[in-house]
């Protein structure tokens, strides 16, 4: 049974993506699953294309430096040939209605100037993306859960429109993981696409930056250690990230330190190690461009051949293509 999950290179990767998700994918992750970088639903807002390009390379790295098989990974716009058609099928098979009703669609394109129309219409590629590989389970949280079921909503009145090909998709809940929170606003989650980068640490920040950055986090004047993450809900999130990078409990790690700066020091130390083989081995792959080609290749070709069939039954059963 196959589980999909993506990270979208709307930045650099941070301390977030990697103790809520990409550690638990390199650690937990079955040999079925997959894995893909969504470089092409961060075409859906503004951004700088030379950049995406960077960061979906620097993403790639970061994954299979995390552990994650390189042969479970690969880079979404790699397929996008495949995904196009599909995509195309199945916005063929969407409403309007369906569409344009998605929460997040709602709520990202409030404000905006020009709202893309890819804005509206991604939910359909991310459908694209889970039933061209036919997976079973998509792991998300419920911002994303609407749209796992807008993808079985299609799965389903596709095979029954034109004929059976797509196993039907089920959300599943990610089991419960760190909620990383920004150094300098803990009101904030850490983010990649943030604008001021002294909150968040990057999983290729050199490890002094990432010591300064966790000793400059913001707490409060209380000067008290204990776990309250409504009353220190800094504090609170620094014995988060010592938790879950020391397995031991924020509660059992508050009464261990004596001072903000010790707790502050012990995360940073702690941090610094857990990122340490995962930025040294991305630096690595990144410095070597042709294993990283190689990689991304082999990834790219595996999916392809992976969807090739029920793409072309789709075709066929559609109507189009020879
Ligand atoms: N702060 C976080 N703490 C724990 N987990 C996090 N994730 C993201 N931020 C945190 C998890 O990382 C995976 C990949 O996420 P994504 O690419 O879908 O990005 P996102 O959830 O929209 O958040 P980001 O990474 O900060 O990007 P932007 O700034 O573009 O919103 C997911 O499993 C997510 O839960």
């Amino acid at each position: 049974m196959t589980r999909l999950s993506a990270i979208t290179p709307s930045g650099h990767a941070h301390l977030g993506n990697h103790l809520g998700a990409i550690r638990r994918w390199a650690t937990q992750g079955r040999p079925g699953d997959l894995y893909f970088v969504s470089d092409l639903h961060a075409m859906t807002v503004s951004y700088n294309p030379a950049r995406l390009r960077v960061l979906s390379r620097e993403l790639l790295a970061v994954l299979v430096a995390a552990g994650i098989e390189p042969d479970q990974v690969f880079v979404q716009s790699d397929l996008a040939r495949e995904l196009g058609a599909l995509s195309w099928i199945l916005e063929c098979t969407c409403s309007y209605g369906e569409a344009a009703r998605m929460t997040q669609f709602k709520q990202k394109s409030e404000g905006q100037g020009m709202v893309r129309l890819g804005l509206m219409t991604y939910p359909v590629l991310m459908a694209a993306d889970i039933l061209l590989q036919g997976a079973a389970e998509v792991p998300v949280g419920d911002d994303q859960a609407q749209h796992v079921e807008l993808a079985r909503s299609l799965a389903r009145r596709f095979n029954q429109t034109y004929g059976e090909v797509f196993t039907v998709p089920s959300a599943v809940m990610p089991p419960t993981a760190a909620r990383v929170r920004d150094l300098a606003d803990p009101a904030r989650k850490m983010s990649k696409s943030t604008q001021d980068s002294a909150g968040t640490v990057f999983i290729l920040d050199d490890p002094d930056l990432v010591q300064r950055k966790i000793k400059r986090a913001n707490t409060d004047s209380l000067n008290r250690v204990e776990y309250r993450p409504d009353e220190q809900p800094g504090l609170a999130n620094l014995l988060e990230i010592l938790s879950a990078c020391t397995d031991t409990r924020p509660k059992d790690l508050a009464e261990q330190y004596a001072s903000y700066g010790a707790v502050k020091a012990a995360t940073a130390d702690a941090v610094v190690e857990v990122l340490r083989p995962v930025r040294e081995r991305a630096l690595e792959l990144l410095a070597d461009p042709a294993e990283l080609d190689r990689i991304r290749k082999e990834g790219a070709h595996r999916a392809a051949e992976r969807g090739a069939h029920r793409l072309s039954s789709a075709m066929r059963l559609a109507g189009i293509g020879s």
